[in-house]
């Protein structure tokens, strides 16, 4: 049970828009935990034997979403950790989640009483540079999905999958853009601004 609902961000955008790059510059700012959908199953898959390893090296090379059953849970025991230690540290950004309807339900089903969404941080990307972003991390990064034929089925299911999402919240009114093709540090101070007037 969580004695204290914690604030949530959602960080969306592109493969390779820049979420996790500003993610640590929010939390060393403005203090709050990031927590990667995408790290969080990649650190499921890589403890090996876990019941759903295969399964989620498979999705994330084929640039597929993992079942959110899955992924719900490694947010939620990841939410709960962190409060559990601290139960001030309840403020999160939950990067790259939701994804697509199964996700957006899973979320509503699991967590809705139980956190408040602020906002959608959405890093507006061209696919061009989101493709070429990746490749060049590819080259050094040992992801799997860092090659052009992983990048084009990521790039495929966030145009088909999460735009939709992106735009069911923009119609609430909850999406803060941002333009991620600048540089890093240009991005930032965009970044900044929606913080500074959201807090
Ligand atoms: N870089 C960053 N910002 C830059 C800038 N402004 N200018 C120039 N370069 C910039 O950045 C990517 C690269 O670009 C880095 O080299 C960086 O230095 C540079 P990063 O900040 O890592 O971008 P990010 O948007 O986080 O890219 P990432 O590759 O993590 O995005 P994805 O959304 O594709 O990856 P994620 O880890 O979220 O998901 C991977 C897979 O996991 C998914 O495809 C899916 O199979 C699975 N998944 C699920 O199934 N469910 C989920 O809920 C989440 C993931
Ligand atoms: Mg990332």
């Amino acid at each position: 049970l969580m004695m204290m609902k914690p604030k949530v961000v959602f960080v969306l955008g592109g493969p390779g828009a820049g979420k996790g790059t500003q993610c640590v510059k929010i939390v060393k700012q403005y203090g709050y935990t990031h927590l990667s959908a995408g790290d969080l199953l990649r650190a499921e898959r890589n403890k090996g034997a876990t019941e759903y390893g295969e399964l989620i090296d498979n999705h994330i090379k084929e640039g597929k979403i993992v079942p959110v059953e899955i992924t719900i849970n490694l947010i939620k025991r990841a939410m709960e950790e962190t409060m559990n230690q601290d139960a001030t540290k309840d403020k999160f950004l939950i990067d790259g989640f939701p994804r697509n309807t199964d996700n957006l339900e899973g979320w509503n089903k699991n967590m809705d009483t139980n956190a408040d969404v602020k906002f959608v941080l959405f890093f507006d990307c061209s696919n061009e540079i989101c493709i070429e972003r990746c490749l060049e991390r590819g080259k050094g990064s040992g992801r799997t999905d860092d090659n052009i034929s992983s990048l084009e089925k990521r790039i495929q299911t966030y145009m088909q999958s999460t735009k939709p999402i992106i735009e069911l919240y923009e119609k609430q009114g909850k999406v803060r853009r941002v333009d991620g093709a600048k540089s890093a540090d240009e991005v930032f101070v965009d970044v900044q601004k929606i913080f500074n007037a959201e807090n």
